[in-house]
């Protein structure tokens, strides 16, 4: 095991603050992504300045002594904590002769490691692939393009090569799109087989390592013996869930609802990476109820809080009933936990009595709308009374001479529905 962390590529983080409120924050997360890419942080250059340079990003000086360090450092390698235009890469490049990486890239990389499913892998290597879609130069030297020094024979070869690169990735980039979008279907097919049910949507957000995915597996259990088969994938790492999955949670009382779990976040999360990542967020569109997971063992978690609703504002998430639950409550002292305040959980996903507490507050929010009646549906609307039967939250039938009389507690929407039938 030690073998294997000498072989780790060792990194210089570095950023330039201009005037980001969370820049520390954003650097210590930074640091946190070099790992989760098995690279290792040799160390870390800040500047504060009011705006970032526009031709090289750090102002010259800084360049200079970022050149400096890395060779007293032995390190190649520079990981930017904002994405760069191509041409500051460039010139860094060129002034440097160091490699530059920046917190795109990182990102990038760091979900193509962890992508495993079709659309995981295809996702990625859509955002991938449009991230260097204007980075790619004719040759492997990044000067070659902008030098004039080939002579115009040699330029107009070489724009010709990078047209053609270009090309070849534009029809590659549309073809995964095509890919993606039946395999979408697909999922998409899978879930409106549930939607045709009115079993309600949570979903469960959150940033990255928080534990959504535990929180899920505890709820798995709620009323159950352990069925593995059903669990979602939990580990130690950043980004250890790439794909939405879906699960039915049964309640003692007869009644159901269907919990997503999917990707968490991380500050600046790549456009494009969000944008192929649409489907897989569609749950949380979808919801009847979020439910934020927050590590509140991590002192950052005000930050990672931030970090979620402004993602998911992005992602055109907005206007969600939520629960704010605040999880690893067991990791920080003087914690008392399960405890419920308004719509604030602290807990442990690892702990039973918590998740009980937690489906009791999930219960409270997603039913507080929902009202216990009595209808009445002649023989004559059968249809009707088996979609009622099928699909709602029923508590007592009977079947009488004037037809079936189910006592039901149904959301607004079912009440509307069915208002002619409900007896007063
Ligand atoms: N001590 C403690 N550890 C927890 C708790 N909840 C989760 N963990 C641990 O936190 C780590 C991350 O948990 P996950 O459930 O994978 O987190 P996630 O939010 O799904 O993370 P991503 O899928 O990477 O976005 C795992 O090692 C869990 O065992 C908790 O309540 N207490
Ligand atoms: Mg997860």
């Amino acid at each position: 095991m030690k073998e294997l962390n000498n072989t780790k590529e060792r990194v210089i983080v570095a950023g330039v603050s201009h005037l980001q409120p969370d820049f520390e924050y954003t650097m210590e997360e930074l640091a946190s992504l070099v790992e989760a890419n098995n690279m290792e942080v040799a160390d870390t250059i800040k500047q504060k300045a009011d705006s970032v340079s526009a031709k090289t990003y750090f102002g010259s000086g800084k360049v200079t002594e970022i050149k400096e360090i890395a060779n007293a450092d032995d390190v190649k390698t520079i990981v930017l904590n904002d994405e760069l235009t191509p041409s500051q890469i460039r010139n860094l490049e060129k002034e440097t002769k160091l490699s530059f990486m920046d917190r795109t890239e990182l990102i990038l990389q760091v979900f193509s490691n962890r992508a495993h499913t079709k659309q995981a892998k295809l996702q990625v290597e859509i955002a991938k692939l449009q991230y260097q879609l204007p980075r790619i130069h004719p040759s492997g030297n990044p000067l070659d393009q902008q030098s004039s020094s080939g002579g115009l024979a040699n330029r107009g070869a070489g724009e010709t090569k990078l047209e053609l690169d270009r090309r070849v990735i534009r029809k590659r980039i549309t073809y995964l799109k095509d890919q993606l979008k039946t395999v979408d279907k697909t999922i998409n097919v899978q879930s409106r087989k549930r939607t045709n049910t009115t079993m309600p949507l949570v979903s469960l957000v959150g940033y990255t390592n928080a534990g959504k995915s535990t929180t899920m597996n505890g709820l798995l259990n709620f009323n159950k013996e352990d069925s593995d088969d059903r669990k979602v994938f939990e580990k130690d790492m950043l980004f250890a869930t790439l794909d939405t999955s879906v699960r039915k949670i049964d309640l003692e009382d007869n009644t159901s609802f269907l919990l997503s779990d999917t990707v968490g976040f991380v500050s600046k999360l790549p456009h494009n990476l969000i944008e192929s990542f649409k489907t897989t967020l569609k749950e949380a569109k979808d919801a009847d109820l979020l439910v934020q997971v927050i590590d509140v063992s991590d002192e950052h978690w005000r930050n990672m809080l931030d970090v979620t609703e402004r993602t998911l504002k992005e992602v055109g998430v907005t206007d969600k009933p939520m629960i704010y639950a605040f999880n690893k409550a067991d990791l920080k002292p003087d914690q008392i936990f399960p405890s419920i305040e308004g719509d604030n959980i602290y807990y442990s996903a690892l702990d039973k009595k918590s998740i009980d507490t937690l489906v009791d507050l999930i219960k409270k929010k997603l039913y507080s709308n929902f009202k216990t009646v009595e209808l009445l549906i002649p023989y004559s609307q059968q249809k009707i009374a088996e979609k009622i039967l099928r699909s709602s939250q029923i508590i007592k039938k009977d079947f009488l001479n004037e037809g079936s009389l189910i006592t039901a507690n149904l959301s607004p929407d079912e009440l509307a529905e069915y208002s002619e039938f409900i007896n007063d």
